[in-house]
C-alpha cells in the first residue's frame, strides 16, 4: 500500500497549498516516499474518509492523519530513526511557535495573491473560492488585493522584520540545516511564488536569500 498525500490542486495540476508544502518537505526530510492525490476545492468528497474537509491529509499505509502540524508530530513519533524534524531540546516548541507565527501572517499574505490564485482555478473552483473567501474577508477579491504595490513595503518591513533578523544570523531558521520551522515558513512563500508572479520579497532581502537556499534543497 502506497503512502498517499491528499494535496490541493488548481488548474494544470498546480500544487500551491502552504500546508501541503509543509508536509511534502517534512516527508522529504524523513526520507519517506509518497504519492499525491490531487484534490480540487470542489472535490471535498475525496476527503470524507478523513472526517474533515481540509488538506493536507496523509494516508500512511492505512493510518489517516489530517492537519499539517499533526502530520509532522505523527511523522516524528512514527519514524524516530529518520532525521528529526525538531532538532534541539526545545526544537518542537520552537518549530510550533514558528508555525504559529507564519499562520498569523498568512491572512495578510493572501491579500497580495488572492486574485492570482483565483485566476489559476477552473470555473467551478473559482465560484467556490470567490464566495468562500469574499465571505471570509467581507469584500470582493478585487478589493482584498487592491493596492498591493503600495502595501507590500509595510508587509516586508514590519511583518517580516523578525524573520529577516533571524535568517541574517544563520542560514536556516532551525540553524545550520533546515528543519520543520523552515518548512512551516517556506510553505507560505511557496504558496505565493507558485500562485503568483507578484514579488513578495525584494531581491537582496536576507529572506529572499534564505528562500533561495530552501529552493536549492527541493
Ligand atoms: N491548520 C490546517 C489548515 C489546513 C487548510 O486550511 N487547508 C486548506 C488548503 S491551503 C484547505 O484545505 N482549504 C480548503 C478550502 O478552503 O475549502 C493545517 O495546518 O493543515
Amino acid at each position: 500500500m502506497a503512502r498517499l498525500l491528499y494535496d490541493l490542486c488548481a488548474d494544470n495540476d498546480l500544487r500551491f497549498s502552504p500546508f501541503c508544502w509543509r508536509v511534502k518537505l517534512a516527508l522529504a526530510h524523513k526520507g519517506l516516499d509518497y504519492q499525491t492525490e490531487p484534490v480540487r476545492f470542489t472535490e471535498k468528497s475525496k476527503l470524507e474518509f478523513s472526517g474533515q474537509k481540509l488538506v493536507p491529509v496523509l494516508d500512511d499505509k492505512g493510518t489517516i492523519v489530517s492537519d499539517s502540524w499533526a502530520i509532522a508530530e505523527y511523522l516524528e513519533e512514527t519514524y524516530p530513526d529518520a532525521p528529526t524534524l525538531f532538532p534541539g531540546n526545545e526544537g518542537k516548541h520552537m518549530a510550533k511557535l514558528t508555525m504559529e507565527w507564519m499562520d498569523s501572517q498568512n491572512r495578510e499574505l493572501l491579500t497580495f495573491i488572492i486574485l492570482d490564485i483565483f485566476a489559476k482555478l477552473n470555473a467551478k473552483d473559482q465560484a467556490y473560492f470567490r464566495s468562500n473567501r469574499e465571505e471570509r474577508f467581507g469584500k470582493p477579491l478585487e478589493e482584498v488585493q487592491a493596492g498591493r504595490e503600495d502595501r507590500i513595503h509595510e508587509f516586508r518591513e514590519v511583518n517580516l522584520a523578525a524573520l529577516r533578523v533571524h535568517v541574517t544570523d544563520r542560514p536556516f531558521i532551525a540553524g545550520q540545516e533546515p528543519a520543520y520551522g523552515d518548512y512551516a515558513v517556506f510553505g507560505s512563500f511557496q504558496w505565493a511564488r507558485i500562485a503568483s508572479d507578484f514579488d513578495l520579497l525584494a531581491d537582496g532581502d536576507p529572506i529572499y536569500d534564505w528562500r533561495e537556499r530552501m529552493i536549492a534543497r527541493l
